[in-house]
């Protein structure tokens, strides 16, 4: 694996997948390989961008139309992208990102069914030419990520969609993986946690080593 290039590493799935359980024993392995590691999420990732989440996820008095959710994600997106992770990649450090685009292009796309060209054409905008090195879809039926995700209590704007919504998100997720074989690889995220990371880290050294 080599420590001279920053690299970036995105997590996808729809709720419950285990994305966010599954970060912490990615960066923990890649720190173990001397590496140095930024951990962060979208939306959000630096205090401003941080901002623009809680507006996001809140439950506000109007309902929020599709194309303000679009916008302000590649709003979170642009100063994350600015203040955090190109430095951070241009500083040789790896980024590991929980959530990136790919979820732009499943919720906002596939969810909302927004057309997928609006958000090709924001990419260009705010990314340029930046795009994951390496994309980690965790898979699971949609039905055992809900109850996974449910399990919590309180359900934020978009976790209280229902089952046709993420339905549609997972679908798309799988689409993009497709399309983006060069840069994704899916890991079956119903297994039991210890092998979901196995099967994770044998990915991430199959990935680097080639
Ligand atoms: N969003 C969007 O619409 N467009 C965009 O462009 C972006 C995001 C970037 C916030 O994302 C919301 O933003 C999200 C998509 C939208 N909306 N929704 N809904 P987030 O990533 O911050 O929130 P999240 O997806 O709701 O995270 P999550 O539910 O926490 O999912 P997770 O990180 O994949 O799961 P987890 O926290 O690791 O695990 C959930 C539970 O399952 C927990 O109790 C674990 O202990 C358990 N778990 C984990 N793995 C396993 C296995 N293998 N077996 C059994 N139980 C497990």
């Amino acid at each position: 694996m080599s420590d001279v290039a920053g690299k970036f590493i995105t997590l996808e799935g729809i709720e419950g997948a285990g994305k966010s359980t599954q970060k912490r024993a990615l960066v923990e392995y890649l720190k173990s390989r001397g590496l140095t590691v930024i951990e962060t999420r979208e939306p959000g990732g630096t205090p401003y961008a941080e901002a623009i989440r809680e507006l996001l996820l809140e439950h506000p008095a109007e309902p929020v139309s599709a194309q303000t959710e679009l916008l302000l994600m590649f709003a979170a997106r642009a100063q994350h992208l600015d203040a955090l992770i190109k430095p951070s990649l241009d500083a040789g450090s790896w980024v590991v990102c929980d959530r990136f685009t790919d979820a732009t292009f499943a919720y906002q796309g596939g969810g909302r069914q927004l057309p997928s060209e609006w958000i090709e054409t924001l990419e260009t905008l705010v990314q340029g030419p930046l795009r994951p090195d390496l994309t980690l879809l965790f898979d699971v039926p949609t039905a055992v990520g809900l109850q996974r995700a449910g399990k919590r209590g309180t359900l934020d704007r978009i976790e209280s969609e229902d089952l046709a919504f993420f339905d549609r998100v997972r679908a798309e997720y799988l689409r993009r993986a497709e399309l983006n074989g060069e840069r994704t690889r899916i890991v079956d995220a119903s297994q039991p946690e210890a092998q979901v990371a196995a099967d994770m880290i044998r990915a991430v050294d199959l990935w680097s080593a080639s």
